[in-house]
Protein backbone atom coordinates (compact mmCIF):
# COMPACT_ATOMS: atom_id res chain seq x y z
CA UNK A 1 0.00 0.00 0.00
CA UNK A 2 1.06 3.31 -1.21
CA UNK A 3 -0.09 6.89 -0.41
CA UNK A 4 -1.15 7.16 -3.74
CA UNK A 5 -2.97 4.43 -3.34
CA UNK A 6 -5.24 5.87 -0.36
CA UNK A 7 -5.19 8.78 -1.99
CA UNK A 8 -6.68 7.36 -5.14
CA UNK A 9 -9.54 5.66 -3.05
CA UNK A 10 -10.04 9.22 -2.27
CA UNK A 11 -10.64 10.48 -5.51
CA UNK A 12 -12.66 7.31 -6.77
CA UNK A 13 -15.13 7.97 -3.82
CA UNK A 14 -15.24 11.62 -4.39
CA UNK A 15 -16.24 11.00 -8.22
CA UNK A 16 -19.10 7.97 -7.09
CA UNK A 17 -20.82 9.85 -4.20
CA UNK A 18 -21.30 13.11 -6.23
CA UNK A 19 -22.93 11.20 -8.74
CA UNK A 20 -25.42 9.23 -7.13
CA UNK A 21 -28.82 9.94 -7.94
CA UNK A 22 -30.93 8.54 -4.93
CA UNK A 23 -30.56 7.91 -0.76
CA UNK A 24 -30.25 4.24 -2.04
CA UNK A 25 -26.85 4.33 -4.18
CA UNK A 26 -25.30 6.93 -1.24
CA UNK A 27 -26.10 3.94 1.38
CA UNK A 28 -24.46 1.32 -0.82
CA UNK A 29 -21.49 3.70 -1.28
CA UNK A 30 -21.33 3.89 2.57
CA UNK A 31 -21.05 -0.07 2.91
CA UNK A 32 -18.43 0.03 0.16
CA UNK A 33 -16.02 2.25 1.70
CA UNK A 34 -17.16 2.43 4.73
CA UNK A 35 -18.88 -0.73 5.97
CA UNK A 36 -17.22 -4.02 8.06
CA UNK A 37 -15.92 -5.29 4.96
CA UNK A 38 -15.51 -1.69 2.76
CA UNK A 39 -12.19 -0.62 0.90
CA UNK A 40 -10.78 2.23 3.73
CA UNK A 41 -12.08 -0.42 6.55
CA UNK A 42 -9.26 -2.74 5.24
CA UNK A 43 -6.63 -0.33 4.84
CA UNK A 44 -7.25 0.70 8.37
CA UNK A 45 -6.74 -3.10 9.43
CA UNK A 46 -3.83 -3.40 7.48
CA UNK A 47 -1.73 -0.72 8.97
CA UNK A 48 0.20 -3.06 10.94
CA UNK A 49 1.67 -3.97 7.50
CA UNK A 50 3.26 -0.50 7.46
CA UNK A 51 6.40 -0.20 8.61
CA UNK A 52 6.56 1.61 12.38
CA UNK A 53 7.88 4.52 11.10
CA UNK A 54 5.75 5.12 8.22
CA UNK A 55 2.61 4.31 10.36
CA UNK A 56 1.88 7.79 11.58
CA UNK A 57 1.98 9.61 8.12
CA UNK A 58 -0.22 6.75 6.96
CA UNK A 59 -2.53 6.82 9.83
CA UNK A 60 -3.31 10.48 9.11
CA UNK A 61 -4.07 10.49 5.47
CA UNK A 62 -6.31 7.30 5.92
CA UNK A 63 -8.48 9.34 9.06
CA UNK A 64 -8.53 11.99 6.71
CA UNK A 65 -9.57 10.14 4.01
CA UNK A 66 -12.23 8.48 6.46
CA UNK A 67 -13.42 11.49 7.67
CA UNK A 68 -14.01 13.12 4.04
CA UNK A 69 -16.25 10.56 2.68
CA UNK A 70 -17.49 10.16 5.49
CA UNK A 71 -18.55 14.03 5.70
CA UNK A 72 -19.29 13.63 1.96
CA UNK A 73 -21.21 10.63 1.89
CA UNK A 74 -23.52 12.42 5.16
CA UNK A 75 -23.92 15.60 3.23
CA UNK A 76 -25.39 13.42 0.05
CA UNK A 77 -28.03 11.38 2.30
CA UNK A 78 -28.99 14.52 3.86
CA UNK A 79 -29.77 15.80 0.38
CA UNK A 80 -31.51 13.06 -0.57
CA UNK A 81 -33.31 13.04 2.70
CA UNK A 82 -34.48 16.55 1.75
CA UNK A 83 -35.72 16.06 -1.46
CA UNK A 84 -37.67 13.20 -1.03
CA UNK A 85 -39.61 14.89 2.29
CA UNK A 86 -39.98 17.76 -0.30
CA UNK A 87 -41.58 15.24 -3.02
CA UNK A 88 -43.72 13.76 -0.24
CA UNK A 89 -45.48 17.03 0.82
CA UNK A 90 -45.71 18.02 -3.24
CA UNK A 91 -47.59 15.12 -3.50
CA UNK A 92 -50.00 14.88 -0.75
CA UNK A 93 -50.46 18.55 -0.85
CA UNK A 94 -53.79 19.59 1.51
CA UNK A 95 -55.45 22.63 0.42
CA UNK A 96 -56.51 24.08 3.54
CA UNK A 97 -58.75 26.44 2.02
CA UNK A 98 -61.19 23.22 0.84
CA UNK A 99 -64.88 23.30 2.69
CA UNK A 100 -65.21 20.43 4.96
CA UNK A 101 -67.94 17.66 4.96
CA UNK A 102 -71.22 18.51 6.79
CA UNK A 103 -71.18 15.84 9.42
CA UNK A 104 -74.95 15.58 10.30
CA UNK A 105 -75.71 15.19 13.91
CA UNK A 106 -78.70 14.02 16.37
CA UNK A 107 -79.43 16.00 19.14
CA UNK A 108 -81.89 15.38 22.42
CA UNK A 109 -85.02 14.86 21.91
CA UNK A 110 -87.33 17.50 23.24
CA UNK A 111 -89.36 15.60 25.48
CA UNK A 112 -85.94 14.02 26.95
CA UNK A 113 -84.78 18.04 27.07
CA UNK A 114 -88.40 18.50 29.26
CA UNK A 115 -87.76 15.69 31.66
CA UNK A 116 -84.34 16.20 31.98
CA UNK A 117 -85.67 19.44 33.28
CA UNK A 118 -88.09 18.48 35.59
CA UNK A 119 -85.78 15.81 36.73
CA UNK A 120 -83.19 18.37 38.09
CA UNK A 121 -85.74 20.65 40.25
CA UNK A 122 -87.11 17.74 42.27
CA UNK A 123 -83.22 16.25 42.44
CA UNK A 124 -82.64 19.91 43.77
CA UNK A 125 -85.19 19.49 46.83
CA UNK A 126 -84.08 16.35 47.90
CA UNK A 127 -86.07 13.74 45.71
CA UNK A 128 -84.59 10.75 44.65
CA UNK A 129 -84.92 8.52 41.08
CA UNK A 130 -86.89 5.06 41.20
CA UNK A 131 -88.06 3.49 38.14
CA UNK A 132 -90.33 0.06 37.61
CA UNK A 133 -91.68 -2.29 35.06
CA UNK A 134 -93.66 -0.91 31.92
CA UNK A 135 -95.75 -3.95 32.24
CA UNK A 136 -97.19 -3.92 35.18
CA UNK A 137 -100.02 -5.92 37.52
CA UNK A 138 -103.39 -4.98 37.68
CA UNK A 139 -103.01 -4.42 41.64
CA UNK A 140 -99.85 -1.95 41.16
CA UNK A 141 -101.49 -0.15 38.68
CA UNK A 142 -104.70 0.24 40.01
CA UNK A 143 -105.44 -1.94 43.00
CA UNK A 144 -103.11 -0.84 45.68
CA UNK A 145 -103.84 2.68 44.02
CA UNK A 146 -107.75 2.61 45.34
CA UNK A 147 -109.03 2.46 42.09
CA UNK A 148 -112.65 0.82 42.37
CA UNK A 149 -112.95 -2.38 40.09
CA UNK A 150 -115.76 -0.04 38.32
CA UNK A 151 -113.48 2.83 37.77
CA UNK A 152 -113.30 4.12 33.83
CA UNK A 153 -110.11 4.09 33.87
CA UNK A 154 -109.51 0.63 33.95
CA UNK A 155 -111.92 0.29 31.17
CA UNK A 156 -110.23 -2.00 27.92
CA UNK A 157 -110.93 1.90 26.18
CA UNK A 158 -108.88 3.48 28.48
CA UNK A 159 -105.70 0.32 29.58
CA UNK A 160 -103.97 -1.90 26.91
CA UNK A 161 -104.41 -5.49 28.61
CA UNK A 162 -102.19 -8.01 28.49
CA UNK A 163 -104.25 -10.34 29.71
CA UNK A 164 -106.67 -10.55 32.41
CA UNK A 165 -104.62 -8.90 35.08
CA UNK A 166 -101.61 -7.73 33.81
CA UNK A 167 -101.41 -4.23 31.98
CA UNK A 168 -98.91 -1.77 30.31
CA UNK A 169 -98.83 0.86 33.04
CA UNK A 170 -100.99 3.79 32.67
CA UNK A 171 -99.37 5.67 35.04
CA UNK A 172 -95.93 5.80 36.89
CA UNK A 173 -97.97 5.74 40.03
CA UNK A 174 -97.16 1.61 40.42
CA UNK A 175 -93.46 2.80 41.05
CA UNK A 176 -94.57 4.79 44.13
CA UNK A 177 -96.44 1.67 45.56
CA UNK A 178 -93.55 -0.06 45.12
CA UNK A 179 -91.38 1.92 46.32
CA UNK A 180 -93.27 2.07 50.26
CA UNK A 181 -93.34 -1.30 50.08
CA UNK A 182 -89.96 -1.71 50.15
CA UNK A 183 -88.89 1.17 52.23
CA UNK A 184 -89.98 2.83 55.47
CA UNK A 185 -90.72 6.94 55.15
CA UNK A 186 -88.82 9.29 55.19
CA UNK A 187 -89.13 9.35 51.36
CA UNK A 188 -88.86 12.05 48.14
CA UNK A 189 -89.30 10.24 45.02
CA UNK A 190 -89.48 10.89 41.71
CA UNK A 191 -90.54 8.12 38.90
CA UNK A 192 -90.23 9.28 35.38
CA UNK A 193 -91.03 7.01 32.83
CA UNK A 194 -93.24 6.09 29.82
CA UNK A 195 -96.68 5.38 30.24
CA UNK A 196 -99.22 3.67 27.77
CA UNK A 197 -103.12 4.74 27.32
CA UNK A 198 -105.37 3.70 24.87
CA UNK A 199 -106.25 6.56 23.48
CA UNK A 200 -105.00 8.23 19.81
CA UNK A 201 -105.72 11.82 18.27
CA UNK A 202 -104.15 15.28 17.68
CA UNK A 203 -103.35 15.38 21.30
CA UNK A 204 -102.84 11.71 22.33
CA UNK A 205 -100.61 9.64 21.52
CA UNK A 206 -100.89 5.96 22.92
CA UNK A 207 -97.28 5.98 24.85
CA UNK A 208 -96.03 9.20 26.36
CA UNK A 209 -94.17 10.49 29.28
CA UNK A 210 -95.11 10.81 32.67
CA UNK A 211 -93.21 11.95 36.09
CA UNK A 212 -94.84 11.56 39.36
CA UNK A 213 -93.37 12.72 42.34
CA UNK A 214 -94.69 11.52 46.36
CA UNK A 215 -93.17 12.54 49.87
CA UNK A 216 -93.89 10.87 52.98
CA UNK A 217 -93.03 11.07 56.18
CA UNK A 218 -94.77 12.32 59.92
CA UNK A 219 -96.41 15.62 59.73
CA UNK A 220 -96.33 16.36 56.06
CA UNK A 221 -98.77 18.92 54.63
CA UNK A 222 -100.77 20.44 52.08
CA UNK A 223 -98.63 23.58 52.55
CA UNK A 224 -95.45 21.35 51.79
CA UNK A 225 -97.49 20.35 48.86
CA UNK A 226 -98.25 23.64 47.56
CA UNK A 227 -94.88 24.62 48.72
CA UNK A 228 -93.04 22.05 46.20
CA UNK A 229 -95.11 22.71 43.51
CA UNK A 230 -94.30 26.22 43.21
CA UNK A 231 -90.70 26.04 43.62
CA UNK A 232 -91.13 23.83 40.59
CA UNK A 233 -93.70 25.79 38.41
CA UNK A 234 -91.33 28.52 39.44
CA UNK A 235 -87.96 26.78 38.10
CA UNK A 236 -89.56 25.95 34.87
CA UNK A 237 -91.85 28.33 33.69
CA UNK A 238 -90.40 31.63 35.34
CA UNK A 239 -89.86 33.43 38.86
CA UNK A 240 -92.86 35.72 37.86
CA UNK A 241 -95.48 32.65 36.93
CA UNK A 242 -98.69 33.05 38.88
CA UNK A 243 -99.47 29.75 40.26
CA UNK A 244 -103.17 28.23 41.51
CA UNK A 245 -104.45 25.36 42.66
CA UNK A 246 -108.10 23.75 42.28
CA UNK A 247 -110.16 21.45 43.68
CA UNK A 248 -110.09 18.02 41.91
CA UNK A 249 -110.44 14.11 42.53
CA UNK A 250 -108.10 11.19 42.05
CA UNK A 251 -108.76 7.69 43.83
CA UNK A 252 -105.30 8.19 45.39
CA UNK A 253 -104.88 11.19 46.73
CA UNK A 254 -107.76 13.11 49.24
CA UNK A 255 -107.95 16.01 48.97
CA UNK A 256 -106.73 16.41 45.16
CA UNK A 257 -105.71 19.36 43.27
CA UNK A 258 -105.08 20.40 39.83
CA UNK A 259 -102.51 23.08 39.04
CA UNK A 260 -102.59 25.92 37.03
CA UNK A 261 -100.06 28.36 35.70
CA UNK A 262 -100.73 31.83 34.27
CA UNK A 263 -100.58 31.15 30.38
CA UNK A 264 -97.05 31.53 29.68
CA UNK A 265 -98.00 32.15 25.79
CA UNK A 266 -100.62 35.12 26.30
CA UNK A 267 -99.32 36.03 30.15
CA UNK A 268 -103.36 35.71 30.96
CA UNK A 269 -104.73 37.73 28.90
CA UNK A 270 -106.37 34.77 27.15
CA UNK A 271 -105.60 32.70 23.97
CA UNK A 272 -105.75 29.47 22.05
CA UNK A 273 -103.21 27.96 24.16
CA UNK A 274 -105.09 28.42 27.19
CA UNK A 275 -108.67 28.45 25.52
CA UNK A 276 -109.43 32.13 26.87
CA UNK A 277 -109.11 31.31 29.95
CA UNK A 278 -106.07 33.14 30.69
CA UNK A 279 -104.75 29.80 33.05
CA UNK A 280 -102.90 26.28 31.71
CA UNK A 281 -103.77 23.06 33.90
CA UNK A 282 -99.65 21.40 34.30
CA UNK A 283 -100.38 18.79 36.65
CA UNK A 284 -102.43 16.81 39.00
CA UNK A 285 -101.98 16.44 43.47
CA UNK A 286 -103.10 15.75 46.15
CA UNK A 287 -102.40 14.31 49.56
CA UNK A 288 -101.73 10.65 49.51
CA UNK A 289 -105.01 8.66 50.46
CA UNK A 290 -105.20 6.79 53.48
CA UNK A 291 -106.49 4.31 52.07
CA UNK A 292 -103.04 4.01 49.71
CA UNK A 293 -101.29 3.59 52.86
CA UNK A 294 -102.84 1.07 54.39
CA UNK A 295 -102.03 -1.36 51.19
CA UNK A 296 -98.29 -0.62 51.53
CA UNK A 297 -98.49 -1.36 55.22
CA UNK A 298 -97.96 2.23 56.48
CA UNK A 299 -99.77 3.36 59.39
CA UNK A 300 -102.26 6.25 58.32
CA UNK A 301 -102.73 7.64 61.83
CA UNK A 302 -98.63 8.17 61.58
CA UNK A 303 -97.62 9.33 58.19
CA UNK A 304 -98.88 11.40 55.57
CA UNK A 305 -97.56 12.69 52.47
CA UNK A 306 -98.56 14.48 48.99
CA UNK A 307 -97.92 13.24 44.98
CA UNK A 308 -98.16 14.64 41.91
CA UNK A 309 -98.34 13.59 38.26
CA UNK A 310 -97.60 15.18 35.07
CA UNK A 311 -97.14 14.82 31.40
CA UNK A 312 -94.11 15.95 29.73
CA UNK A 313 -95.17 16.33 26.36
CA UNK A 314 -98.12 18.56 27.18
C1 LIG B 1 -101.35 12.27 39.92
C2 LIG B 1 -102.18 13.12 40.66
C3 LIG B 1 -102.24 12.95 42.04
C4 LIG B 1 -99.93 10.07 42.53
C5 LIG B 1 -100.27 9.41 43.68
C6 LIG B 1 -99.29 8.49 43.90
C7 LIG B 1 -99.15 7.52 44.99
F1 LIG B 1 -98.72 6.37 44.52
F2 LIG B 1 -98.26 7.95 45.85
F3 LIG B 1 -100.32 7.36 45.59
N1 LIG B 1 -98.41 8.61 42.90
N2 LIG B 1 -98.82 9.59 42.07
C8 LIG B 1 -100.68 11.15 41.88
C9 LIG B 1 -101.48 11.96 42.65
C10 LIG B 1 -100.60 11.30 40.53
O1 LIG B 1 -101.22 12.35 38.55
C11 LIG B 1 -102.02 13.23 37.84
Amino acid sequence: MTIEDVLSIKNLADEEIKKTGDLKSVQALRIKYLGKKGVLTAKINSLGAIPKEDRPEYGRVINETKDYVESLIKQQEEFFKASELENLLKANRIDVTVPGFFIPHGYQHPTSRVLDEIVDVFLSLGFRIEEGPEVESDYYNFEALNFPKDHPARDMQDTFYVTDDVVLRTHTSPVQVRVMEKNKPPLRVIAPGKVYRCDADVSHTPMFQQIEGFMVDEHISMSDLKGVLEIFAHAVFGASTPVRFRPSFFPFTEPSAEVDIGCVICGGTGCRVCKNSGWVEILGAGMINPRVFEMVGYDPELYTGFAFGMGVES
